[in-house]
């Protein structure tokens, strides 16, 4: 196809450990990215700083450049990108492929209904729950219900095979337990599944000291 490369050229990744940025360096160890690693220091305001802000506006990471100056932000959304861009690790099901729908499912799942449906319970304690039909992500119970019933069929959320949409989720559902999370700790499935999900070279690779 005309203007496509087959692979990428050198990224450019903007991180710090303690931040979702952890689960992009996962991902670029899983896929072998060939990346440059540019710090950000929250305390020191470097997120906030005017060059970092013509990247993310949000003043936000992780934030994902590509060689030709594309600006990736979102979670999600950059760990899917890689895993299209480098297929030879095999962590996207091909579009082809019926398990797509699914990845797709799980991936946009883990960003609108359990990153909010996780920061509403965690941040609103004591207010009024919002209406769980106008709200996108319904309410947290829901949310780990739905989690739990796709978890029940594993070893992963697809099946047999471990994808993005695993690290993505697996990666969430490991935070929220370390942050003290209902039914996370406590719950077999959820556990059994993060255990698995988290037990791979790439990940722990991505746990050294920079
Ligand atoms: N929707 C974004 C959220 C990114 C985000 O909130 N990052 C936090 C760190 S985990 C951040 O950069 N916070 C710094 C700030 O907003 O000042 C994603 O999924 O990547």
């Amino acid at each position: 196809m005309v203007g496509r490369r087959t692979m990428p050229g050198r990224l450019t990744f903007y991180h710090n450990p303690r931040s979702r940025a952890a689960m992009v360096r996962w991902m670029l160890e899983e896929v072998g990215a060939e990346h440059d690693i540019v710090p950000i220091d929250f305390e020191a305001g470097d997120n906030r700083r005017p060059d970092f802000l013509t990247i993310n506006p949000m003043g936000k990471i992780p934030a994902l450049v590509l060689d030709d100056g594309t600006v990736i932000t979102e979670t999600p959304a950059i760990i899917a990108w890689l895993a299209d861009a480098y297929p030879a690790a095999g962590l996207a099901p091909r579009q082809d492929r019926p398990e797509r729908g699914s990845y797709y499912r799980w991936l946009f799942f883990g960003g609108s209904c359990f990153e909010p449906a996780l920061t509403e319970t965690m941040m609103r304690k004591d207010a009024v729950p919002l209406s769980k039909s106008t709200v996108g992500w319904g309410c947290y119970n829901d949310v780990i219900d739905t989690l739990e019933a796709a978890l029940s069929r594993g070893p992963y959320l697809l099946g047999d095979n471990f994808t993005a949409a695993d690290l993505y989720i697996g990666a969430e559902l490991n935070w929220a337990g370390m942050i003290g999370a209902p039914r996370i700790g406590d719950s077999t499935p959820i556990q059994a599944y993060v255990e698995r999900v988290i037990d791979r070279d790439a990940f722990r690779r991505s746990m050294a000291p920079l």
